[in-house]
């Protein structure tokens, strides 16, 4: 009897996740990012989940050659103001103080620097652990990236990265895994009810 219950207990979230395909968390995302103002900032990031933790890879030109250039996830994917300060300040839900990619407390938007050659070109590559890829408290689904025109020196409040000179709106990636079958889409009747409750009482 006891083992039954157990087995119920363990089958029902499954279910319910099955039930609910849609809010799974996708498992990469892209941003394509394009100039603001007149610079010539072009490139893209994405985000894959991996056993680390996100893998940010980043591949950007049009940068100024041979210096760094301040690299954060900012709050909003709203890139309608000119200068992009409509995106907001750095994505924070922690409320840390803003810190450099190695700092265990740093604002979860904390990608470091942009580190460009000779001919203006950066890549990226690092693991974090503080993001996830979807909309929840943590998540950058819909948030946007920022390159900064200056190097970000980790210094209070945000770096002292300086003017934004480029940004993209961070979307699903078409390799997310998140693409719904049709199937999913269709509420099954009577899904709703043995999730929650059992799960807390068991
Ligand atoms: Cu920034
Ligand atoms: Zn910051």
């Amino acid at each position: 009897m006891k083992c039954r219950h157990l087995l119920l207990a363990a089958f029902l979230p499954m279910a319910a996740n099955l039930l609910h395909a849609q809010s799974v968390e996708p498992s990469k995302l892209v941003a394509i990012v394009r100039p603001v103002g007149d610079s010539k900032v072009m490139g893209s990031v994405t985000f894959e989940k991996t056993d680390e933790g996100v893998k940010v890879t980043a591949s950007i030109g049009g940068l100024t050659p041979n210096a760094h250039h301040g690299f954060h996830i900012h709050q909003f994917g709203d890139l309608g103001s000119g200068d992009a300060t409509s995106a907001g300040d750095h994505f924070n839900p922690g409320k840390h103080p803003h810190a450099m990619p190695d700092k265990e407390e740093r604002h979860a938007g904390d990608l470091g620097n942009l580190v460009a050659d000779g001919k203006g070109a950066a890549t990226l590559t690092l693991t974090v652990d503080n993001i996830t890829l979807d909309a929840g408290p943590n998540g950058i689904l819909g948030r946007a990236v920022i390159v900064h025109a200056k190097a970000d020196d980790g210094g209070q409040p945000t770096g002292n990265a300086g003017d934004r000179i480029g940004a993209g709106v961070i979307g699903l990636s078409k390799d997310s895994g998140k693409e719904p079958a049709a199937s999913d889409s269709a509420p099954a009747k009577g899904s709703s009810g043995p999730e929650g409750a059992k799960e807390e009482e068991g």
